[in-house]
C-alpha cells in the first residue's frame, strides 16, 4: 500500500538539524536521542534515518541496510544504558505506536526503549 511521508514532521525536522537533540547514538542509517518527555529514568527513541512513516512502511519499503542497522542500533542503544535484562540490567520495553489506534503523535517510524525502572503492567 502507499505511504505518505510529511516532511514537515518533527523528527524529520531533527534529522535535518533544524531542530536540536539530544543525541544517544548515531549510525549510517539510525538516529537514536532521548525522548523530551520522559516516561522512564531511560526513555531513548530510535528512528531510521529514511523516510518512512512507521514500521509496516519500513519492513516493506527500506533495504536490508536500512533495517539490520535499525535493529542493531536499538540493541547498541540497550546494551549502552545497561538495561538489558540480566546480571546488570532490569529490563525495557520496546514501543512503536503506529497509527491512530496506536496514538502515533509524530508520523516518523521510531521505537521507544524505556527502562531504568520497573515499569507499569500495560497489557492485563
Ligand atoms: P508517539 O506518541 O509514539 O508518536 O511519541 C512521540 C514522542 O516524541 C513523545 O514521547 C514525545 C517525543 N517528542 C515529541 N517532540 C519531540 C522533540 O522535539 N524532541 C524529542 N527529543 N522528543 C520529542
Amino acid at each position: 500500500m502507499p505511504y505518505t511521508y510529511d516532511d514537515q514532521n518533527i523528527f524529520a525536522k531533527i534529522l535535518r538539524g533544524e531542530i536540536p537533540n539530544d543525541t544517544v547514538m548515531e549510525t549510517e542509517h539510525s538516529l537514536a536521542f532521548n525522548d523530551i518527555q520522559p516516561q522512564a529514568p531511560v526513555h531513548v527513541l530510535v528512528i531510521p534515518k529514511g523516510a518512512f512513516v512507521n514500521y509496516d512502511h519500513f519492513v516493506a519499503d527500506a533495504s536490508d541496510a536500512e533495517i539490520v542497522d535499525f535493529s542493531r542500533t536499538v540493541q547498541a542503544v540497550i546494551e549502552q544504558l545497561e538495561i538489558a535484562p540480566g546480571a546488570d540490567g532490569l529490563g525495557y520495553r520496546l514501543i512503536a505506536n503506529s497509527g491512530e489506534a496506536g496514538i502515533q503523535e509524530v508520523p516518523h517510524l521510531h521505537f521507544h526503549i524505556l527502562g531504568g525502572r520497573v515499569l507499569g503492567r500495560m497489557l492485563p
